[in-house]
């Protein structure tokens, strides 16, 4: 079937991504910090799908882990075929005046640098195939700002931007380029956000059902089964009762 890139495999979309892509028979190379986690998923997705897993355990943020991790892989893991930028968090929800700098640094760091450490890496092996597919998951975030999203929205306005780019400079190469954005989605990315408080956590998702990470991923699939010269460039998902990210009709 092919091989899948996807960053930030340890929980979340990345890991329901990881488990979609491996169902349909495909080879995956999972990433994280949490090298438990990536471990029990690598056993896992050999064990249910038979299929062959690299779990590469590094931080985004870290262009020399990334060099030394990720840029050695085996010549026969080079032939990634999608490459899903998905490792990413939200640190915090403040106004810009009370903004925790380390926050930021982190969100920025990741969202946006780690992204590009490890699109710069790939596309080259994607170049010299003259094929390929990069998903970044953005968000309702980078479309809309809301309240205290400030340096969040700003990363992922960020991540929106760069996948213009990228589009317009891997075109000669046939390498598709796609941003998904996803709404609320239940994941561990609130408790991320709120640093271990589950009760804040769990607050913003009662009064409508969110998505979940499967949703994601199944959308994420979809964009990469269509055929050679079709290509979803950009796609807003959001639950029933979300309109934006400003917006939720809770009930
Ligand atoms: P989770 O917190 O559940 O998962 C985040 C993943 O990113 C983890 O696997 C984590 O792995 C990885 N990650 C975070 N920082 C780093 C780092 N420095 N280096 C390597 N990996 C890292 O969140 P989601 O699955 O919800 O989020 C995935 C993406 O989707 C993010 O980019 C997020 O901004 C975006 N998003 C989320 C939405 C939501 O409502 N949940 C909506 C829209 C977009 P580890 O900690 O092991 O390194
Ligand atoms: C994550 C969704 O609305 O918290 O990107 O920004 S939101």
């Amino acid at each position: 079937m092919g091989i899948v890139l996807i960053t930030g495999a340890t929980a979340g979309f990345g890991e329901a991504c990881a488990t979609t892509y491996a169902g349909k028979g495909f080879d995956v190379i999972i990433t994280g910090r949490r090298k438990e986690r990536l471990d029990a998923l690598q056993t896992r997705l050999t064990q249910e799908f038979g299929i062959n897993v690299l779990a590469l355990n590094f931080d985004v943020r870290k262009e020399d882990e990334v060099k030394a991790v990720l840029g050695t892989i085996p010549e026969e893991w080079r032939k990634i075929d999608v490459l899903v930028n998905n490792a990413g968090l939200a640190a915090g929800l403040s106004t810009i005046d009370e903004g925790n700098t380390d926050d930021w640094d982190a969100m920025i760091d990741t969202n946006v640098k780690g992204l590009l450490y490890v699109s710069r890496t790939v596309i080259p092996w994607m170049r010299s195939r003259t094929m390929g597919h990069i998903i970044n998951i953005g968000s309702t975030a980078a479309k809309l700002v809301y309240a205290k999203g400030n340096v969040y929205c700003a990363t992922k306005a960020a991540v929106d931007a760069i996948s213009q780019g990228m589009r317009i400079d891997l075109l000669p190469y046939r390498i598709k380029v796609t941003a998904i954005h996803p709404g609320a989605a239940e994941t561990e990315f609130s408790l991320v956000r709120f640093k271990g408080d589950e009760d804040k956590a769990k607050d913003v998702y009662k009064g409508f059902i969110p998505l979940t990470a499967q949703d994601v991923a199944d959308v994420v699939y979809y964009c990469t089964s269509l055929p050679p010269h079709v290509c979803i460039n950009d796609l807003v998902m959001t639950p029933l009762q979300q309109a934006n990210a400003y917006y939720i009709d809770k009930k």
